[in-house]
C-alpha cells in the first residue's frame, strides 16, 4: 500500500448525546409529523414514478448492466419493503403478496441473476407499489408515532422513504448505464461563485462527536453517538475536479505502479482501467456519456464514477490521502465556536437548493465553488452533495452499534470488505443524506456517483499545528 492509513479513532469512545444539538421532527404535533412523513413518501414515489415512466416497458424489465436490476425489479422491491415494514410490521395487516416476498428479497437473488426470475411485469408492479402504499398511508393516519422504537418518530416511516431513494439513486444509476438517447433532462447546476477558495483547509486536533443518538430517521449504522479524537489534518477544500484529475490521467497515472495498491494495480490490470468510467479521449480532449449526452468533460466540476482504487492511486500521486470516515465528519459537522456536531455542514436546518446539489434536481455535480452557503465551519465546501466520496475507512459498527429494525440494513456488510462513502450525490434525496449518514460499497465499483477529496498529515510549521 502507497497510502498512509491511520488510526486516529485513539480516544476511548463514550456515548454523549450532549455533543449534538436536538432535532427539529421531535418538536413536531403528531399531526404535523404525519404530514411532514406523508409527504417526504409522496417525494420519493413521484421520483420512483419519474424514472419508471421515462422509458418503455422493454427498457424497464431489461438489464442495462450485469451490476445493476431490471428498473421493474427496483420497483417492485421498493413496494415489497414498504409492505414488509409498514403494512405488516407495523400496521400489523395481512401480506398483500406474501407469494412474492422471496423475489425481491436482495439477498436470495444477486442483481445478475434478477432478469431471469418470474418478477413481476410493468403494470402489475405499478399497480402493486399503489396497492402498498394506499395501505401504509391507511397505517400512518393510524398509528401513534410514539412509544415503540419503530415508529417513534415514524421511524420506520422514514427509514421506507429513504430506502426508496436509495433505490431511486440506483434506478438513476441504471439510466446512466442505459444505451440511447437521452430519456432523462434536469436545468444545469448553478455556477461557481466562491472563487479563488483555499486548495486545502485545516482541521485543528481534537475530539468530536461522531454518529448521533438524536436525529430520528439516523439508520442503526449511525448510531450512537461517541466521542472521537482526530489529530489536526488539512483537508482539500473541495472535491478533486475533472482537470486535476485529467492531469494525473495525462501524466500516465494508470500505468504507474507506484500510486497503486496491491489491489488497486489487480483491479486496473484486470478491467483494463485507463480514465474514469463514461470518459473518452478525443481530437486530444477528453469527452463523456452523461444520461445519453455525449458532451466535452467539464473541468471545474468534481470528478465522478472514480472507484476507491483510482481515489487512492490519485492521492497517492498527489502527495496525499484519502481523509478517514472521521475525519470527514468532522470537516463536515464540528463547530469550533460550540464544540458540538451539527447536522450538515452548514448548520441543523434541512437541505434548501441553496445548500447542496441534492435530489437529482441536476443530472450532474455542480461545479466547484457553486454552493458558498454550504460551506462547514471549518470551511469545507461541497461535502454535502455533488459527489459521494469515499473515505479510506473500511464500514464497520460503531461502540454500541445495535442492529435495528434488521441485521440485513448495516450488521451483515461490517468488515474488509466495503469502504465507507460520504455526504451524498446529486442522485441522493435529502431524506438519504446528513452529516452522519453512511454509505458503502466495494472498492472496485464505480457505476455509483463517486469521487472523492484529499487530505494530509500536517507537517510542523503548517498553519493551525
Ligand atoms: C446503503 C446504498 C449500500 O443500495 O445496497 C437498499 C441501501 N439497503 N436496500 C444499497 C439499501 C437495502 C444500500 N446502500
Ligand atoms: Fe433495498
Amino acid at each position: 500500500m502507497t497510502s498512509v492509513h491511520r488510526d486516529v479513532e485513539t480516544a476511548t469512545p463514550r456515548e454523549t448525546a450532549e455533543g449534538e444539538t436536538p432535532h427539529p421532527l421531535g418538536e413536531l404535533s403528531e399531526q404535523d409529523l404525519r404530514a411532514h412523513t406523508a409527504e417526504v413518501l409522496e417525494r420519493a414515489r413521484r421520483r420512483s414514478v419519474e424514472l419508471t415512466d421515462a422509458v418503455g416497458d422493454d427498457d424497464l424489465v431489461k438489464q442495462h448492466s450485469k451490476l445493476m436490476s431490471p428498473l421493474v425489479w427496483d420497483l417492485a422491491h421498493i413496494g415489497s419493503q414498504e409492505e414488509l415494514w409498514l403494512v405488516r410490521d407495523v400496521g400489523g395487516r395481512d401480506p398483500l403478496r406474501p407469494d412474492i416476498d422471496d423475489l425481491y428479497d436482495a439477498f436470495q437473488h444477486p442483481r445478475a441473476t434478477r432478469p431471469s426470475l418470474p418478477l413481476l411485469g410493468p403494470s402489475e408492479a405499478r399497480s402493486y407499489v399503489a396497492e402498498v402504499r394506499n395501505k401504509a398511508f391507511d397505517v400512518l393516519e393510524r398509528t401513534p408515532l410514539r412509544g415503540r422504537d419503530l415508529t417513534r418518530t415514524a421511524f420506520a416511516f422514514g427509514m421506507i422513504a429513504q430506502h426508496e431513494q436509495q433505490h431511486d439513486e440506483t434506478m438513476l444509476a441504471t439510466h446512466q448505464l442505459r444505451k440511447g438517447d437521452p430519456v432523462l433532462h434536469a436545468p444545469a447546476p448553478p455556477p461557481a461563485t466562491a472563487r479563488h477558495l483555499p486548495e486545502e483547509i485545516v482541521v485543528p486536533a481534537g475530539p468530536f462527536t461522531m454518529g448521533t443518538s438524536v436525529e430520528p430517521w439516523a439508520l442503526d449504522n449511525e448510531r450512537p453517538a461517541h466521542e472521537v479524537f482526530v489529530e489536526a489534518f488539512a483537508l482539500d477544500t473541495t472535491p478533486v475536479t475533472n482537470a486535476r484529475y485529467a492531469e494525473f490521467v495525462d501524466d500516465g497515472g494508470y500505468g504507474d505502479r507506484r500510486w497503486w495498491s496491491e489491489g488497486g494495480w489487480s483491479y486496473r490490470s484486470e478491467y483494463g482501467i485507463t480514465a474514469p468510467r463514461f470518459w473518452r479521449r478525443e481530437d486530444g480532449r477528453w469527452w463523456r456519456l452523461r444520461f445519453g449526452v455525449y458532451e466535452p468533460v467539464p473541468p471545474d466540476e468534481p470528478v465522478v464514477h472514480v472507484s476507491y482504487h483510482e481515489a487512492e492511486a490519485f492521492a497517492a500521486w498527489a502527495g496525499k490521502r484519502l481523509p478517514t470516515e472521521a475525519e470527514w465528519e468532522k470537516a463536515a459537522r464540528y463547530d469550533p465556536a460550540t464544540g458540538r456536531s451539527r447536522r450538515y455542514p452548514w448548520g441543523d436546518d434541512d437541505p434548501t437548493p441553496e445548500h447542496a446539489n441534492l435530489g437529482q434536481r441536476h443530472l450532474r455535480p455542480a461545479p466547484v465553488g457553486a454552493y458558498p452557503k454550504g460551506v462547514s465551519a471549518v470551511g469545507a465546501h461541497q461535502l454535502v452533495g455533488d459527489v459521494w466520496e469515499w473515505t479510506s475507512s473500511d464500514f464497520t459498527p460503531y461502540p454500541g452499534f445495535v442492529a435495528f429494525p434488521y441485521r440485513e440494513y448495516s450488521e451483515v456488510f461490517f468488515g474488509s470488505e466495503y469502504k465507507v462513502l460520504r455526504g451524498g450525490s446529486f442522485g441522493s434525496d435529502p431524506v438519504a443524506v446528513r452529516g452522519t449518514f453512511r454509505n458503502w460499497d466495494y472498492p472496485i465499483r464505480r457505476q455509483i456517483f463517486a469521487g472523492f477529496r484529499c487530505a494530509r498529515d500536517l507537517r510542523p510549521g503548517d498553519a493551525g499545528v
